[in-house]
């Protein structure tokens, strides 16, 4: 597995029912390294460019909305496979449909609103690298560091 970055976002309703510390133990324990955290409230245009490819849906517009309706916590993890790991243990797109495990699946079924969800998490190499870019202002906000237990995690 290459080590590689993906942008987790905690969505609104994540945020709102305080599951963030819950989340960022999952990540956490996985062996994951976290790269980057912050609080944010995301403003309109920051929600159209991130979720741009989906602008032609009919639920676009209620979706930028529920995204700036209050606080997201944006992170970057670091880890081996991670994107794609990420999405596994971030489960289906909707919480009824989404694995026992899952953050979804455990999370977020509360509702039974497919937007409110709990989570973001990147698709791939490439959406990670642009969204990194995009909900966080450049190197500075990110730190580039390896815990000290790496040397006895890795063959
Ligand atoms: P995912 O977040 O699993 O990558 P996606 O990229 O297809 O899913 O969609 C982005 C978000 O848009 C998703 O987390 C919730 C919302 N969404 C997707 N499909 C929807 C639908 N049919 N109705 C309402 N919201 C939807
Ligand atoms: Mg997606």
């Amino acid at each position: 597995f290459e080590t590689e970055r993906t942008y987790i976002m905690i969505k609104p309703d994540g945020v709102q029912r305080g599951y963030v510390g819950e989340i960022i133990a999952r990540f956490e324990r996985k062996g994951n390294v976290l790269k980057g955290l912050k609080t944010f409230q995301c403003p309109k245009a920051v929600a159209e460019e991130h979720y741009q490819d989906l602008s032609e849906k009919p639920f676009f517009g209620d979706l930028v909305e529920y995204i700036c309706s209050g606080p997201v916590v944006c992170m970057v993890w670091e880890g081996p496979g991670v994107v794609k790991s990420a999405r596994k243990m971030i489960g289906a797109t909707n919480p009824l449909e989404s694995e026992p495990g899952t953050i979804r699946g455990d999370l977020g079924a509360f509702y039974a609103l497919v937007g409110r969800n709990v989570i973001h998490g990147s698709d791939s190499n490439e959406s990670a690298e642009r969204e990194i870019a995009l909900w966080f202002g450049g190197d500075d906000e990110l730190v580039d560091w390896t815990p000290t237990i790496t040397p006895w995690t890795r063959e």
